[in-house]
């Protein structure tokens, strides 16, 4: 590697940690040493049809030479990226040895409610789950994660997020890198805040309740300042934010193009060219690269910029400050090309067979409201104890929908299988992604306009800036005993009640 490459890569991973507060010659130097590549290990469930996965408490080093206590699913934090083929049934193992109770959410799987792994279907500590899985959509960039209910948001945070991959075999016929880990990349992203030692903390206050607890740290992989070899030829990459509450908006360094070609539930008709995307917690893009033209960096605004705040919105921010040390751009991962490393796809295809909208008549309007304005009379009321010396918070913060924080025996819907409908979803005060369980979705409009370009193919997930239009098609069965949520994916949010079910019958 040059000196000068080396130099940029240091100060890629440099100017992230300054930002962070992370300057100081100790702390600095110390994470200056590790630019490490952050490839995910792999489980290739294609042929095998089955995968096992065990969630475990350990130990990460996100800072050299400090430990972080952490969750992952077969190594320390995060699990493997899992790909499983289409049109066959997949027997999962999940086995819980964190000593704490977890479930496990396949997010985005289109799979029946009671194997959706939502917060009625715990994994006692020390015991095995195994549901199986009748894959059967098209190609996919999903996840996994934790989504115990009051624990969704310390439990993802600690680790318990994979990805899992649809992946029908076919890429290479669509034109597109097919590679695995050489042209076809995962990155999750995330954010980390750490104390002074080094360690990463999870300990939200009320600013953090409120807006969603962001980290100070840009994270790949679990790994700060992430670095990624790439041939110099086309790079799909394969975004999650699987962050707590971080909104990503994304653009490179040097203001490059890119086709977005999927979003969260798989490929679009044909790539839209972008140079800035932004990706909420929960959602999916994928995008194809040219490193024909040399490095790059990915970088970020910051949070603050694209959290969607309503004219409401203010005087909650007056109150409680929102926890963003970003006043820049941010960089999030630095790709390097590699001689060595043979281009396969030089040109992105003209079209892609990602499915058009073909939802038909919606056969019922729902509207849900996301309740942010009782967090505003929380939040007074604890900032108010606060500036009265009577120290935290005493819990006041609550959040919900249509009036009432999620309750794990009350049903908020039942919706007729086989029917679409038009949910029609709106915040107060500020920006939510809305995730629905067990379904996909077209975005019919945002305030009134056609959607953004990130919201123009299948959803599963959508910032919700003011007022969504949806068009929901309802196809997997869920009984009232195994429900399908609905939540803001703001996980703290989403603890505190913003959430609700619905079975499909
Ligand atoms: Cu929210």
């Amino acid at each position: 590697m040059s000196q000068n490459r080396r130099q940029f890569l240091r100060s890629s991973v440099a100017s992230a940690l300054c930002l962070a507060g992370w300057g100081g010659a100790g702390g600095g130097a110390r994470a200056l040493a590790a630019v490490p590549e952050a490839p995910l290990p792999v489980i290739d469930a294609t042929t095998t049809n089955a995968f096992e996965i065990t969630a475990v408490a350990g130990e990460t080093e996100f800072m050299p030479g400090v430990p972080s206590r952490t969750l992952g699913f077969n190594r320390p934090y995060l699990g493997p990226v899992i790909r499983v083929r289409p049109g066959v049934d997949v027997a999962a193992t999940v086995v819980n040895r964190t000593g704490v109770p977890i479930s496990v959410h396949w997010h985005g799987l289109l799979v029946p409610g009671n194997v959706d792994g939502g917060p009625h279907q715990p994994i006692p500590a020390g015991e095995t789950w195994r549901p199986v899985l009748p894959v059967a959509q098209p190609p996919a960039t999903l996840w996994y994660h934790a989504h115990t209910h009051g624990e969704t948001a310390p439990r993802v945070y600690a680790g318990l997020a994979g990805v899992l991959i649809v992946d029908d075999g076919k890429d290479r016929g669509r034109g597109l890198p097919a590679r695995f880990g050489v042209d076809d990349l995962v990155l999750v992203l995330q954010d980390k805040r750490f104390d002074a030692a080094g360690e990463a903390v999870y300990r939200p206050g009320d600013a953090d309740l409120m807006h969603g607890f962001l980290g100070e740290v840009a994270m790949v992989n679990g790994q700060p300042g992430a670095r990624f070899a790439v041939p110099a030829g086309m790079v799909r990459l394969r975004l999650l934010n699987g962050a707590n509450a971080r909104n990503f908006d994304l653009s490179f360094s040097d203001a490059r193009p890119f086709a977005l070609i999927a979003t969260d539930q798989g490929l679009l008709p044909r790539p839209l060219t972008l140079t800035r995307l932004r990706l909420t917690p929960g959602e999916r893009a994928e995008l194809l690269v040219d490193f024909a033209g040399g490095d790059a960096t990915l970088v970020s605004a910051p949070h603050a910029e694209t959290r969607g705040m309503m004219p409401m919105g203010g005087m909650m921010h007056d109150m409680l400050p929102l926890p963003e040390t970003f006043t820049a751009p941010f960089p999030v991962a630095a790709f390097v090309v590699d001689p060595s490393l043979s281009a396969e796809v030089s040109t992105t295809p003209a079209a892609l067979d990602g499915e058009a909208d073909d939802l038909g008549t919606p056969t019922a309007t729902r509207r849900f409201v996301l309740d942010d304005m009782g967090m505003m009379m929380g939040g007074g009321m604890a900032g108010m104890k606060g500036m009265m010396g009577q120290g935290e918070a005493a819990g006041a913060m609550a959040f919900g929908i249509n009036g009432q924080a999620f309750a794990m025996d009350r049903l908020d819907a039942d919706v007729a299988r086989g029917s679409t409908e038009r949910w029609i979803v709106s915040g107060m005060m500020m920006g939510h992604p809305f995730h629905v369980h067990g379904v996909r979705f077209r975005v019919v409009s945002e305030n009134g306009a056609p959607p953004r370009a990130e919201n123009s193919g299948w959803k599963d997930t959508v910032f919700v800036e003011g007022e969504a239009e949806l068009l929901v098609h309802f196809d997997q069965p869920a009984s009232a005993t195994y429900p399908f949520m609905f939540h803001c994916h703001i996980l703290e949010h989403e603890d505190l009640g913003m959430m609700g079910q619905f079975t499909v019958s």
